[in-house]
């Protein structure tokens, strides 16, 4: 091949990561492929750095900053053609966290058929939301069956039957790598716990006399139920 006639830019890709991924670790390797259809391959950087070839596999070792991040690999060829490819992608490595519930914590008089909601300060990877990760326990009888759903941030607990009246119950958010992780993989990092007591269920209604009745006598029944 003489040199001056390869006007073609090389061709150059980016394989890893992939463009808009969401990764947790700063430290990352990027790989790709580089050829030249005229010349060869004289250099390859990543984000400015040079790295080696492989046959037409580059890899360079990067580290990304919380946030967007911007991975730009640029070939040039032997005839000093260059060409680029670039992708963005976003690190968090923050875990998620709570913000608030309902029932509140150390609430009391809870409807037996409340609900249980979860609020987290992030989008949570749906599926590390379920009634193993999630769930409700009360004092007598132990973990209460029910169903889970989430959405824009928040997971309710519905219970299948309604709640005892006069219990206290402890709602467990699991931690930890079997736990409630964010979108990047990152896990809440300890048990989010909190308990609530349900209503008396006590309710006494008179009966007999009725509201506003007149009576005549000194001493009079209550009928109450
Ligand atoms: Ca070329
Ligand atoms: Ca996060």
């Amino acid at each position: 091949m003489l040199e001056g006639t390869d006007e073609i830019p090389p061709d150059i890709t980016i394989t890893s990561p992939e463009d808009n991924a969401l990764l947790n670790t700063p430290s990352i390797t990027v790989t790709g492929n580089a050829s030249d259809s005229i010349s060869w391959i004289k250099s390859v950087t990543v984000n400015g750095t040079s790295t080696g070839l492989t046959g037409e596999t580059y890899t360079s070792n990067i580290q990304l900053t919380e946030g967007q991040n911007t991975i730009t690999a640029m070939a040039t060829d032997a005839a000093g053609n260059t060409n680029s490819a670039t992708i963005t992608v976003a690190l968090d490595t923050t875990p998620p966290a709570v913000t608030s519930t309902t029932p509140v914590d150390n609430d009391t008089d809870v409807s037996v058929n409340t609900t249980i909601t979860t609020a987290f300060n992030e989008e949570i990877d749906a599926s590390t939301i379920t009634t193993t990760t999630l769930t409700l326990n009360s004092e007598t009888s132990g973990t209460v069956s029910g169903s889970i759903t989430y959405n824009n941030r928040i997971a309710t607990f519905t219970p299948s039957d309604n709640l005892s009246y006069n219990t206290t119950y402890t709602v467990t958010i699991k931690s930890g790598n079997n736990g409630v992780k964010d979108l990047a993989g990152n896990a809440l990092t300890e048990d989010y716990v909190w308990s609530f007591k349900t209503e008396s269920g006590l309710e006494i209604t008179i009966t007999k006399p009725q509201d506003g009745e007149t009576t005549n006598k000194v001493t009079q029944w209550l009928k109450v139920r």
